[in-house]
């Protein structure tokens, strides 16, 4: 079923909340991959009831970021979803969700200020407020998340939280191509030639994680990583940070998140890997 407009959408919602169905909910902007499609899985198996989101949303990109050109593959999604025979997909219009007089602003703190929140200072704004919004639409028991946009994954987290939102977040695991890259609706932007060096991304953190289980400070797993990545991309960031609070790590104790962002021609990459330092 599809649905298009934020008012069905609700009245669904409220007809299995009262019903006593529990909802997984993924949200996603489209051209979906099997990392989407893992959510939906994960989903399916967990809930009475799953829906997915289809919506691109302007908030979260910048004047100069690819609103315009982000991938939009509408029917091949659609047939992708039915193989999974989803409940609802919802597809609302831009002016349905943010109808001219709309005003209100979602941050959250100290989380969006780090990493991606450096160089793209609206994103997680975009991202937090249209959570918030497509949370209370679906009313989701379970809403899931991909640990490839960890970042994200953390505002939301912290989000339910401060907010007291009746949802339980679920991470689930980077889904990768066999060579190591992270699928990504953006991988459609990569010639050929490209593509054959986005791997270096993922190998640049795996090297990270070598020097870390073989005793490098954090500052010395940075600039390890830096170094792999600099031959192929430009860099935007590069962190060894704590997995809770993004903080720049001093020492390692237990987990550490490395997380990077690259540009390979017009294309921004992001990755990351999480480390266990007590189980080398
Ligand atoms: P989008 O980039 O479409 O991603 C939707 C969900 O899929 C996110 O939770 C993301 O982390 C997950 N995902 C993407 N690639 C993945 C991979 N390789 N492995 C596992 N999960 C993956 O993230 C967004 O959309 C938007 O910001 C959104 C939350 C929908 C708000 O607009």
């Amino acid at each position: 079923m599809i649905i298009s407009s934020p008012q069905s959408m609700q009245k669904k919602a409220l007809k299995w909340l009262k019903a006593g169905k529990s909802v997984g909910f993924v949200p996603t902007m489209g051209a979906l991959h099997e990392g989407h499609l893992s959510l939906v899985r994960a989903s399916k198996r967990d809930n009475d009831i799953t829906v997915v989101s289809i919506f691109v949303n302007p908030a979260q990109f910048g004047p100069t970021e690819d609103y315009g050109s982000y991938p939009r593959s509408l029917k091949m999604d659609l047939s992708a979803l039915k193989l999974f025979s989803v409940d609802a997909v919802f597809i609302p219009d831009v002016s349905d969700i943010y109808p001219e007089d709309f005003q209100t602003t979602v941050n959250v703190g100290k989380l969006s200020q780090p990493m991606c929140g450096k160089s793209r200072p609206v994103f997680f704004g975009g991202v937090a407020r249209v959570v918030l919004k497509l949370f209370n639409l679906v009313m989701p028991t379970r809403a899931y998340f991909g640990l490839k946009d960890y970042q994200q994954f953390l505002i939301i987290k912290q989000l339910i939280k401060d907010l007291n939102l009746p949802v339980i977040i679920v991470p689930r695991a980077i889904i990768r191509e066999k060579d190591g890259l992270a699928l990504s609706s953006r991988n459609a932007y990569l010639s050929k030639e490209e593509r054959k060096i986005a791997p270096r991304v993922y190998a640049a953190l795996e090297l990270g994680k070598e020097a870390a289980k073989s005793g490098k400070n954090p500052k010395q797993v940075q600039r390890i990583i830096e170094d792999h990545l600099k031959k192929n991309f430009v860099i935007d960031y590069v962190t060894v940070a704590d997995p809770l609070t993004l903080a720049s790590l001093k020492t390692f104790r237990g987990k550490a998140l490395l997380a990077v962002a690259v540009w390979l021609g017009k294309t921004r990459l992001i990755d990351n890997l999480l480390v266990n330092q007590d189980t080398h």
